[in-house]
């Protein structure tokens, strides 16, 4: 079994969070955006290959590893809640992210960009007022929550200067040895 990814991405690191917590084997391929848009028909990171099967979003590659190693993905509804609003939140901001970093296009500038802001903080104080956890294991949303934040931060796309409960969670996971572990390099 092959993943393809880069180190930075929070979307990529989710996955190498869910091998490294299932024990799987599984070999890491660092891919570029040259690579993944050869490869992958989505052209994005990460996909994985297991034999004749290609898994080409994060989302169907963490519930596959999951299942692979007995565990649910989940299986509560208010967890998969949670993850799916974390992914909104966090496309916004790789959106944004990427406009300004490839074509130089500032949210200030563009109406549809002010609006992805506008999600971004809109979600960002949501997710601040939502219950979570105080202590280890975190659910596969709040595992998710910590990668984008971990990424925003390093981005600097996000402050949670306003948002303790982020900042609790975010803490809490770097607890995690193996959030340590996936931490991506360059980030402090
Ligand atoms: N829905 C996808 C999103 C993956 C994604 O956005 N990956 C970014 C890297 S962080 C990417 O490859 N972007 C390349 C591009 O947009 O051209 C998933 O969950 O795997």
């Amino acid at each position: 079994m092959k993943l393809y990814g880069s180190y930075t991405s929070p979307f990529v690191r989710h996955c190498r969070m869910v091998i490294a917590q299932t024990g799987l084997t599984c070999e890491f391929v660092e891919t570029d955006a040259a690579a993944s848009a050869e490869q992958s028909p989505t052209k994005k990171v990460p996909f994985l290959v297991d034999g004749d099967l290609t898994l080409t979003d994060s989302v169907v590659i963490i519930r596959y590893l999951r299942e692979k190693a007995g565990q649910a993905f989940c299986a509560d509804i208010m967890d998969f809640e949670l993850f799916c609003m974390v992914n909104t939140v966090l496309d916004a901001t790789v959106n944004i992210f990427f406009l300004e970093l490839q074509d130089n296009i500032l949210a200030a500038n563009s109406q549809y960009l002010t609006r992805q802001q506008g999600r971004v903080e809109s979600g960002l104080a949501y997710l601040n007022s939502q219950h979570l956890t105080d202590s280890l294991p975190l659910n596969e949303g709040e595992l998710r929550l910590a990668c984008y934040l971990d990424w925003g931060i390093f981005r600097n796309r996000i402050s949670l200067d306003d948002y303790p409960a982020l900042r609790q969670l975010l803490s809490l996971a770097k607890t995690d040895p193996l959030f340590i572990e996936t931490t991506p390099p360059g980030h402090v």
